[in-house]
């Protein structure tokens, strides 16, 4: 296959575990230069420098807490000074407990808004900004089939991920006639900590999401982030949903008995 990426500079949030992490290091695979952002700086630290052990890019490690506005605005302001961001991979995301609307805690709803839609929001405004000087630029938007069906206590993260969904819609109306390509990867079931933080580390409960049948993987996950961004400048693929076998959709997941 032709590589199309090598030599690129890709911004990721949200690198620090799961499919963010799995994302950076393909992209590093292909040569591309990495910023990596999230909260839990030493692990980013730790990635940032085995990476460039293991390939040959620049990786610069920025700690970001996306809900925070003018720290974010003013860390990128920085960073578009210093780099031409060819690639966006608006990561970052979280889903907390499973409760229904009328019991649910609205300091949870707030945090999943604040990083789902907010955060994605602040860094992309910026980014894109630079993006549409330099009438180029990739953005991939991490969906979920959750922005696509609701299922029981999955409402605000729901909600966030539709919306997510609907801002990749709406970037790619906003910069019709540009070389600026969105999409959207909208994956079912992926093992990464994302059950552990949706639970608050109860291991059983984090468990049993994965029992049974096998996931999808960060590494799956990031092949479709390097197929969708190594696709020649003239296509633009907005969405792809994708799914563990054994998993149809949020109601019809066939599990293996033991
Ligand atoms: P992980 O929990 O493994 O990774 C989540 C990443 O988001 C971490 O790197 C975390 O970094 C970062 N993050 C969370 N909150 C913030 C914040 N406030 N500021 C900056 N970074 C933040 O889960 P996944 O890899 O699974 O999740 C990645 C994305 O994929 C999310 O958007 C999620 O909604 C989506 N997704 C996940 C699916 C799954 O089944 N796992 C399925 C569909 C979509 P840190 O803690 O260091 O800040
Ligand atoms: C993560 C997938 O189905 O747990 O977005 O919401 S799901």
């Amino acid at each position: 296959m032709i590589n199309r990426l090598k030599g690129k500079t890709a911004l990721v949030t949200g690198a620090s575990s799961g499919i963010g992490k799995a994302i950076a290091y393909a992209l590093a695979e292909a040569g591309v230069h990495l910023i990596i952002t999230g909260r839990r700086i030493k692990l980013l630290e730790q990635i940032a420098r085995d990476i460039e052990e293991r390939f040959a890019v620049a990786v610069v490690e920025v700690q970001m807490d996306v809900r925070d506005r003018d720290d974010t605005l003013s860390k990128l302001e920085k960073l578009l000074k210093k780099y031409e961001i060819d690639i966006l991979i608006n990561n970052a995301g979280l889903a907390l407990g499973l409760e229904s609307i009328d019991e649910g805690d609205i300091s949870k709803w707030e945090q999943m808004i604040d990083t789902n839609i907010k955060g994605l929001l602040y860094i992309t405004k910026a980014v894109s900004a630079q993006m549409k000087n330099r009438n180029r630029g990739d953005i991939i938007n991490m969906g979920s089939i959750a922005g696509e069906v609701a299922y029981p206590g999955g409402n605000v993260y729901c909600a966030t991920k539709a919306a997510v969904h609907m801002l990749t819609e709406a970037m790619n109306s906003d910069f019709f006639g540009t070389n600026i390509r969105v999409g959207t990867i909208a994956p079912g079931a992926v093992d990464t900590e994302f059950s552990d933080v949706r639970f608050s580390g109860d291991k059983s409960k984090r468990d049993a999401v994965y029992e049974g049948y096998e996931p999808l993987s960060s590494q799956d996950i990031a092949e479709i982030a390097i197929f969708m961004l190594n696709a020649p400048k003239h296509v633009n693929i907005q969405h792809i949903r994708v799914m563990p076998t054994a998993q149809r959709n949020p109601f019809q997941l066939y599990r293996e008995s033991k």
